[in-house]
């Protein structure tokens, strides 16, 4: 069987001030010509459909579009809902959308319950499990404790005893939204940490022939089973070294990944990310390959120089981001917020303006706690406003 996985469309969202409306429709294009051309047989999408909880109206309809595009395939499409996605929002329709061949998965409750496909090896399990909030599913999956490895662990249990039910030789796929360990990150990813832990171990997933991840916008192998596809288009300038695709995954008839072969997504327009200080960066003759791209310029200039983005977009018209690194002697006191904020977490910089404004002293325990709990609350206020 001939899978094509993809994940975090993020449909409504742009890249600094650029619409990417254009590009997202390019990509579904992309998409629905290789289903034909490779003769697809199951197309998987891993959750982030959309960017945001209540996405705008062009990202909707370019939304409807394609699911009307992948209806007239005739290729069974199985959707979860990822961090970005308002489960209950992207869910209205899911029962009238199934008659269709999409099967759109975003119930927590549903994780036990396969969309079952066939070829002529037999039969194909294809579990789609959203994103899980643990806070929002723990008592809906009867997790033993909150965390992303308790749920994610207790909806895999529900997967390998409803697998454990079928014919002998029935054949496994999972989709999920989640960091799996080992996973590398990009800055366009929102951050799902829960009582200090993102990620769970890839073995959460064993007893399963494949898994299509979603969540990292990197495309990454962490096992020959366990893939991210990553995003098809990048989100923030860390990506500027992504090869955007797809991956096109052979199910073997034993289960075995015959073949894993990656499809590239169209690129808009490059990116590039550029350093040192404004003149050189106006004159140096071998940033002209740069010169139509999407560029982030980090100014190295000691002093702040005058009008600099006026004048970088005079040589880079697709200038979007500005940044300021100004050099200094090595133990200059200093060093720039940017630098100091850099690697920490909201937490870590939480506590530490705490003891700031207390002459030193720092949240004890419970305090902690209570800071934890409320850019927690924050975090999944943002992902699923009721
Ligand atoms: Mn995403």
């Amino acid at each position: 069987m001939r899978i094509l996985h993809t994940s975090d469309w993020h449909l409504g969202r742009s890249f600094h001030r650029v619409s990417l409306l254009a590009a997202q429709r390019e990509f579904l294009d992309r998409l629905v010509a290789t289903v034909r051309e490779r003769e697809v047989d199951a197309v998987l999408v891993a959750g982030d459909v959309y960017d945001r909880a209540v996405p705008p109206l062009a990202a909707v309809e370019l939304f409807d579009d394609a699911l009307h595009r992948l209806a007239g395939l005739g290729v069974p499409t199985v959707m979860i809902s990822g961090n970005h996605d308002s489960p209950r929002r992207l869910g209205v329709g899911a029962g009238l959308i199934e008659r269709a061949g999409i099967h759109l998965r975003t119930d927590p409750a549903g994780c036990g319950t396969p969309v079952v496909l066939a070829d002529r090896h037999g039969d194909v399990a294809f579990y789609g499990l959203p994103y899980l909030e643990p806070g929002l599913v723990r008592e809906t999956l009867g997790a033993p404790a909150g965390g992303h490895p308790a749920v994610l662990g207790a909806a895999m249990d529900r997967v390998r005893a409803d697998l454990a039910t079928r014919p002998p030789g029935t054949r496994s796929v999972v989709l999920a939204h989640a960091f799996v360990t080992g996973g590398a990150v990009s800055d366009s990813e929102r951050d799902i940490t829960v009582g200090g832990v993102a990620s769970v171990p890839a073995e959460v997933f064993d007893g399963v022939d494949y898994v299509a991840l979603g969540h990292l916008h990197g495309c990454q192998t962490l096992t020959e089973r366990v893939r991210y596809s990553g995003s098809p288009l990048a989100y923030s300038f860390s990506e500027a070294a992504h090869r955007k695709s797809m991956w096109l995954i052979e199910l073997a008839a034993d289960g075995a990944i015959g073949a894993a072969e990656r499809v590239d997504c169209p690129v808009p327009r490059p990116l590039a990310r550029l350093r040192g200080r404004l003149e050189d960066l106006l004159a140096d003759p071998d940033l002209a390959r740069h010169e139509t791209a999407w560029v982030e310029a980090t100014l190295t200039d000691p002093a702040r120089p005058y009008e600099p983005m006026a004048r970088l977009a005079e040589r880079f018209p697709h200038v979007l981001s500005l940044v300021f690194d100004p050099e200094r002697p090595p133990e200059d006191p200093l060093a720039s917020y940017a630098q100091r904020l850099r690697g920490r977490t909201d937490r870590e910089i939480a506590e530490d303006f705490v003891a700031h404004v207390r002459g030193g002293r720092g949240p004890d325990a419970r305090e902690s706690v209570l800071l934890g709990d409320a850019l927690e609350a924050v975090r999944v206020e943002g992902e699923d406003p009721r």
